[in-house]
C-alpha cells in the first residue's frame, strides 16, 4: 500500500484469500499505482460490503478488484451498489478447484457486468486495472506500451534459445 490516494481497491471475502490477491497488488505496485487492500466478506460482513460499494468511488477509488472463494457473492454484490468497473477474482479452495468460484462470479445478470478473469488470476486482474486506468491516463497507458513490449521481447528470446 502506498502513501498517496489509492486509485484501486482491493477486496476479498477473508483474509485467507490474501496469498491469492497479493498478485494484484504485486501487479499495481509494478506500475506504481496506488491502491488499498481489505477483507470485505459478503456473507460475514454484509453491511460493511455494501457501504463499501457505495463509498468507494466518492472517495476516489476507479477500479475495484475484488476475490472471494467458494461461494464467491462479493464481486457481484459490490458491483450491485457501485458505478465502478469491478474485476473478480476466483479464489480455489480445498473443494471444487475453484469451479464454483468461478461459477459464483461469472455468470451475472445482464445490467451488473463484473470482468472475471481466471481462477486465482489476481495478476492479470491488476494488470486489467492497470489498462482501465490507462485509457485516461497517458502515463500509465506508456507504462503499459513498454510492459508489453517487454512481455513481447521475453517471448521472442525464448523462441530464439529453442532455434539455437
Ligand atoms: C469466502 O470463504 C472467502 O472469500 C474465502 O475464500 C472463503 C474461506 O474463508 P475463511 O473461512 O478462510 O475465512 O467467503
Amino acid at each position: 500500500m502506498s502513501a498517496s490516494a489509492p486509485q484501486v481497491g482491493i477486496i476479498m471475502g477473508s483474509d485467507s484469500d490474501w496469498p491469492v490477491m497479493k498478485l494484484a497488488a504485486e501487479a499495481l505496485d509494478e506500475f506504481e499505482i496506488a491502491y488499498e487492500a481489505r477483507v470485505v466478506s459478503a456473507h460475514r460482513m454484509a453491511k460493511e460490503m455494501i457501504a463499501y460499494g457505495e463509498q468507494a468511488a466518492d472517495r476516489g477509488i476507479s477500479v475495484i478488484i475484488a476475490g472471494a472463494g467458494g461461494a464467491a457473492h462479493l464481486p457481484g454484490m459490490v458491483a450491485s451498489v457501485s458505478p465502478l468497473p469491478v474485476i473478480g477474482v476466483p479464489v480455489p479452495l480445498k473443494y471444487l478447484d475453484g469451479m464454483d468460484s468461478l461459477l459464483s462470479i461469472v455468470q451475472m445478470p445482464a445490467g451488473v457486468p463484473v470482468a472475471t478473469v481466471s481462477i486465482a488470476g489476481a495478476r492479470n486482474a491488476g494488470l486489467l486495472a492497470v489498462r482501465i486506468l490507462g485509457a485516461s491516463d497517458p502515463a500509465i497507458r506508456a507504462k503499459m506500451v513498454t510492459f508489453q513490449a517487454d512481455l513481447a521481447d521475453a517471448a521472442r528470446s525464448k523462441n530464439e534459445a529453442l532455434q539455437s
